[in-house]
């Protein structure tokens, strides 16, 4: 990508036109977005890593800066106080020149506590977006994160502008690169510990930088969904290996998993068999198809394995029927993807924030919308090996139905999961993951 500049003009003329419906709706003049703020660990002098408010970051690639605020109306050019100490301690950011700032009237702000003389008078017509309630209070905001506003704009923020459908190639550029250097890294036999310092050196991605903790399980640990520790020596034996791990591109998050077996065995017959699934599953993604149907399509997906490989000594209709398969793959299969790596608005059933909740058989669903162009979501089907859901399910009827033999062989390897990053168009589907060549 050569430049950001049209794509990035178009999109804050979007996002003012959202702005200007949202504050219509509220009644409002005008929204004070703020950045955030350093927060301290308790007792000491350190803070913890600045995670920026994404309503804040979805306006301009500043990710990094907390005490900056945003000034909207919808109509004229976005105000924008820019954070700016005098500090040898810390790093100050540079004065702002970038592709990005022409399109804001900059103000610079040297000490954070002097930014009342910079934000509107009336403040009884504005609203505050931001983390730091006691903050807009004591400012004099009355009105904070309004129900309406976030309603409106989360639900329109699953339509993509050009330019973040850009930035999310871009972040799965990143993770692709690190994704392949730690594949190579698990094949050398390397820790976890070594594993994840592979892919942050080929990604550019410290682990503050990442969107989400990099989960890097090997063995039985790729049974546990959320892995976050990092073992800093490795097993005897590397037998497979589960990686999910995402970059980070002006704030757009890409979230990628891969599962390897070290042989060509058993196991990676089954890794084969899931990716399958991954991939007719992507390819029924398209507007008009209701994301729950692709999640119950999965578990059809899924009971197939279970019969094929002799798991599961049922059909695959009467394995989902009798909910084996929610044993074998206990979470959702995917959700919105964009400025938070589980993107907003995937629960609602308009952009007046209507809940549409999962269905009551499958509450880990992240996204019930139907699907539209212009969305990007993650398709990420599973299969592990879980002690806890196994010896649950072994303790109801349906353990006859289940070769304990079978799993016994599986449990070792710990799980798989295959996740790709999908852009919806309105005739085709850019899967950016796979057009990398990640396989
Ligand atoms: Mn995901």
């Amino acid at each position: 990508m050569t430049t950001h500049h049209d794509a990035y003009k178009e999109h804050i003329a979007t996002l003012q036109d959202r702005t200007k419906e949202a504050l219509l709706r509220e009644g409002l003049d005008g929204l004070v977005i703020h950045s955030g703020q350093g927060k301290r660990l308790f007792l000491d002098d350190n803070h913890y890593p600045f995670k920026v408010n994404p309503q804040f970051k979805a306006w301009l690639p500043v990710i990094d800066n907390p005490n900056c605020w945003l000034v909207v109306n919808g109509v004229d050019k976005p105000k924008l106080i820019f954070y700016r100490p005098v500090d040898f301690w810390h790093k100050v950011p540079p004065e702002p020149n970038d592709f990005w700032t022409e399109h804001f009237d900059i103000v610079m702000l040297k000490q954070a506590d002097a930014v009342e003389k910079h934000l509107p008078y009336d403040k009884p017509r504005f609203a505050y977006i931001g983390e730091y309630i006691e903050v807009a209070k004591a400012l004099g905001f009355e009105n904070v994160n309004p129900d309406r506003v976030l309603h409106y704009l989360h639900y329109q923020r699953a339509y993509k502008t050009d330019y973040e459908l850009q930035c999310l190639r871009e972040a799965n550029k990143l993770a692709v690169a690190g994704h392949r250097a730690a594949a190579d890294a698990f094949q050398a036999g390397m820790s976890e510990f070594d594993i994840n310092l592979a892919y942050a050196t080929a990604s550019r991605q410290g682990d503050n930088d990442v969107p989400y903790n990099s989960i890097v399980a090997l063995n039985e640990h790729a049974a546990i969904l959320h892995y976050m520790q990092c073992d800093t020596t490795a097993p005897s034996y590397n037998r497979s290996f589960l990686i999910d791990a995402g970059a980070n591109y002006h704030g757009y998050a890409a979230d990628i998993t891969r599962t390897y077996s070290r042989e060509n065995d058993r196991f990676a017959e089954l890794i084969q068999r899931v990716d399958k699934v991954t991939r007719t599953l992507v390819d029924t993604l398209k507007p008009n198809v209701a994301y729950t149907d692709i999640h119950v399509l999965a578990h059809d997906g899924i009971a197939q394995i279970l019969h094929d490989v002799g798991l599961v000594n049922l059909p695959a209709q009467d394995i989902v029927e009798q909910g084996i398969t929610r044993t074998f793959f206990p979470h959702g299969i995917g959700h919105h993807l964009g400025l938070q790596v589980h993107d907003v608005g995937g629960m609602v059933n308009d952009d007046r924030g209507t809940p549409k909740p999962a269905p009551e058989e499958h509450p880990f669903l992240r996204c019930t919308r139907i699907v539209e162009p212009r969305q990007v979501f993650t398709i990420e089907p599973g299969l592990y090996f879980i002690d806890s859901l196994l010896a649950d399910l072994k303790a109801t009827e349906a353990s006859k139905y289940i070769n304990w033999d079978t799993v016994d062989l599986y449990r070792p390897y710990g799980g798989i999961r295959i996740e790709d990053n999908i852009i919806v168009h309105r005739d085709r589907n850019e899967n950016m993951t796979r057009d990398l060549g990640l396989n």
